[in-house]
């Protein structure tokens, strides 16, 4: 059960962060408005949000998931994929503190975005990605093993579609996993029920589950009605704008 979620406003500068996809421009008062109901759909699954304030300086802040890994054993403080991100960590770094007494980072040359780990029970897959790199997946390994945790990598740097791991595979509890097509033959799942995304629908993938509920993108009825058929709880929220900066649900926060 998670108790706390750590979240941070889009600040107004939202648009100037990165992004890979062609969809438009965000807006950002409809980006508030969304992230407040994200927000809001946290609280009625029960956490405590604590809210940073909007961090002009790092445009791309909202999207804190990719600032650390939080287990039950102890918090492990990333090192960003991308320049631009990095100083986003040393932001996070007293909030981490005050929740967890053991906090570990991920030091140079090692590279790690949050977005690339999906937690499944005690099991955590690592993404190999444009932004973690090896070194950081070890990093994280070690980490994740001292704790008693199974760490597994996967590697997606061949996978153009999907920034992070997460992009495109979910635990969503009851061994199930959410996968997008393109993912679902990797051998990593074999041992799970799996939930096939749709190619048309594979931003859906990237959905969270948060205690008896899962929250899922709008706009994606054949993964909701997956989850439903296979008796989870969507909960439904419009990602429009995050989605314009690659952003997905999971990265808006930080749980435990
Ligand atoms: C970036 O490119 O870093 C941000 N615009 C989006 C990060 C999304 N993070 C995530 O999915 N964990």
């Amino acid at each position: 059960m998670f108790k706390n979620a750590i979240v941070r406003a889009p600040g107004e500068n939202f648009a100037e962060g990165l992004t890979t996809v062609d969809l438009g421009i965000p807006q950002y008062e409809k980006a508030i408005e969304q992230h407040a109901r994200y927000c809001e759909a946290l609280q009625a699954c029960g956490l405590e949000i604590s809210e940073l304030e909007a961090d002009l300086r790092h445009a791309d802040s909202t999207f804190v998931e990719d600032t650390a890994v939080l287990t039950e054993r102890g918090a492990v403080l990333t090192r960003p994929g991308a320049a631009s991100r990095k100083g986003e960590v040393a932001a996070m770094r007293g909030t981490i503190r005050r929740f967890f007494s053991e906090v570990v980072e991920i030091e140079a040359p090692g590279t790690l975005d949050g977005g690339d780990i999906c937690e499944a029970e005690d099991r955590f897959y690592i993404g190999l990605s444009k932004r973690t790199n090896e070194e950081g997946a070890r990093q994280l390994s070690r980490f994740l093993r001292d704790w008693g945790y199974v760490a597994t990598v996967v590697d997606i740097r061949r996978i153009n579609s999907i920034l992070h791991l997460k992009s495109g595979v979910c635990y969503a509890g009851d061994n199930t996993m959410v996968v997008m097509e393109e993912m679902a033959e990797l051998p990593f799942w074999s041992g799970y029920e799996l939930i096939r995304v749709p190619v048309e629908e594979s931003y859906a993938a990237n959905c969270v589950r948060v205690n008896e509920r899962v929250l899922v993108a709008g706009g994606y009825p054949r993964v909701e009605a997956g989850l439903r058929e296979r008796g989870f709880r969507p909960l439904v929220l419009d990602m429009s704008e995050f989605r314009k900066m690659d952003g997905g649900l999971s990265c808006l926060s930080l749980r435990f």
